[in-house]
């Protein structure tokens, strides 16, 4: 897609400046390497579960670049319908009544919900993982909002997939504004701090 290529590094200004993706918020599916190699930087985990008459499963892993700021999910999911399923960070870390027990959205400023390249979104909105004919999703997410770290981590957190498309604020449902209209909560998963072992 482009959203973050990056020009030729000359001098530290321009080094800067080349971080800067043209959307401001997230690059995905770009191809471009995983910064999961680097060292440093904090690691999370989630298993994802889909409950007792669900065939989702998966595991996501997240990664922070302590230089960039960035974080990257990564992973699978699958025993998706084929197509977009919306995917965001739900408040509570807890699946006591499975992903219902989440929360709504985490959105610690009180901005409505929107896409990830909004600026006005949701901290955890991450827009949709799209499934292939064989119900797989492949995701690679890189957002600026989420953060392992401080007032925006999504340490303890929930993800959370969703039945239908999120519609990024756009489709003029009621719940256009608030979840995206993206349906039931059809897997999730709580966001440890993964294992360095
Ligand atoms: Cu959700
Ligand atoms: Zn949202």
């Amino acid at each position: 897609m482009g959203l973050c290529r990056t020009k030729t590094i000359v001098g530290k200004r321009e080094a800067e400046r080349s971080r800067q993706p043209t959307k401001p918020n997230q690059c995905r599916h770009d191809g471009r390497r995983s910064m999961a190699g680097k060292a440093g930087g904090l690691k999370g985990v989630a298993l994802i579960g889909g409950g007792a008459n669900s065939t989702v499963a998966g595991a996501l892993h997240f990664f922070q670049d302590p230089s960039t700021g960035y974080t990257e999910v990564r992973g699978k999911v699958t025993g998706l319908a084929p197509g977009r399923h919306g995917f965001h960070i739900h408040v509570f870390g807890d699946t006591t009544n499975g992903c219902n027990s989440t929360g709504p959205h985490f959105n610690p400023h009180n901005k409505p919900h929107g896409a990830p390249f909004d600026d006005e979104r949701h901290v955890g909105d991450l827009g949709n993982i799209v499934a292939n004919k064989d119900g797989v999703a492949e995701v690679f997410i890189r957002d600026l909002q989420i953060s392992l770290s401080g007032p925006h981590s999504i340490l303890g957190r929930a993800v959370v997939v969703h039945a239908d498309p999120d519609d990024l604020g756009r489709g003029g449902h009621e719940l256009s504004k608030s979840t995206g209209n993206a349906g039931a909560r059809i897997g999730c998963g709580i966001i440890g701090i993964q294992s360095s072992v």
